[in-house]
């Protein structure tokens, strides 16, 4: 980092601080500030090489942007059951996939929908966002929309070879798990740059053997992820479903703004949800949380959620705050 931008980000990262200090908490020890810009946070361990990528895009001069869209493409093209055109199909046995993209400055969002044959759908919401007055495209106008800008598509043939392969897995579901919602999982990604901007992103293929057309929380603003370029920002993994009634990451960034620590805006956001909701601590809900000031979180209603954290010092997988003992429902995919 030169010692400009150094300078820049200490700036940008204790004007922030000092704002943020009024009426903030005590932070947990758990809790660690990244010592220089950037810090990269992502849900579950195939998120680390992820961010590797992201933190690679930056130091090579990418922006936040190109970080997070480079950082999501490679899980999305790296044969993951849960995230591209690999992932899991739907009961019509298309893998129909949801992604977005948010930048800070500016408070841009892009987001596509239910689209199938894409490549890359976290590069088609990035191309939503910055080459059309939308946020949001779906199905087959978020196809051709992709087509149309020179993004790599595939025909449905991919598909159906997909859904042959995942419904051979499914005859022998793990024990306890046949009566259960099939396996999924999601990349969110976040990013603080070295100059104190947030950005970040989300794809997944949803929720395996979904009704045709389901669109989950991923591609939601304020469901997958959210954020606020003077706060934070944060991610989700789990059941959509119990995400996008909450618009639960818009939630744990309001925490954040009345002085939570990452970690505990993430529980907080799950206790608020719980206690109105029928299903409890049952939710099958995660989320990763990062705020202006490089520190980071992560807590889930499952036992040792696994996320990634990576900042030019370290790069690790670490475990968020339990908030059961149950074992994660969903499957996981690492
Ligand atoms: C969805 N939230 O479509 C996504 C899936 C996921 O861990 O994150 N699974 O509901």
């Amino acid at each position: 980092m030169s010692s400009q931008t150094r300078r820049d980000f200490l700036k940008h990262t204790t004007a922030a601080a000092a704002t943020f200090t009024a009426g903030c908490t005590t932070l947990p020890p758990a809790a660690r500030l990244a010592k220089r810009g950037p810090l990269i946070v992502s849900t579950w361990g195939f998120g680390k090489p992820a961010n590797e990528l992201a933190l690679n895009v930056l130091q090579g001069g990418g922006s936040a942007l190109d970080a997070v869209e480079q950082g999501v493409r490679h899980v999305e093209s790296s044969g993951n059951t849960s995230v591209g055109l690999s992932g899991l199909p739907n009961a019509a046995g298309v893998v129909q996939l949801d992604a977005c993209i948010m930048n800070g400055p500016g408070h841009q969002a892009g987001s596509v929908a239910g689209v199938e044959g894409v490549l890359h759908p976290i590069s088609a919401a990035r191309l939503v966002m910055e080459k059309t007055p939308h946020v949001m495209l779906v199905g087959q106008g978020a196809h051709w929309f992709a087509k149309q800008n020179g993004l790599e598509v595939r025909d449905g043939q991919a598909d159906e070879a997909s859904y042959r392969a995942w419904l051979a897995k499914q005859k022998k579901p793990a024990p306890g798990q046949g009566d259960k919602p099939e396996n999924h999982d999601t990349i969110a990604l976040l990013i603080l740059d070295a100059d104190g901007n947030i950005a970040a992103g989300c794809s997944t293929s949803g929720w395996g053997g979904k009704v045709p057309g389901r669109v989950g929380d991923s591609p939601i603003i304020g469901g997958g992820v959210y954020v606020d370029n003077e706060i934070g920002a944060a991610g989700a993994t789990g059941l959509g479903e119990n995400v996008m009634r909450y618009c639960a990451s818009y939630q744990v960034v309001e925490n954040m703004r009345q002085g939570m620590s990452p970690t505990e805006a993430c529980a907080e956001a799950i206790r608020r949800i719980a206690r109105t909701d029928p299903q409890g601590m049952d939710l099958a809900i995660n989320f990763i949380a990062i705020n202006k000031r490089g520190e980071f979180g992560a807590a889930g209603t499952q036992a040792n959620f696994p996320y990634s954290v990576t900042t030019p010092d370290f790069s690790e997988i670490r475990k968020g705050k339990s908030l059961s003992k149950a074992k994660q429902k969903e499957g996981g995919n690492e």
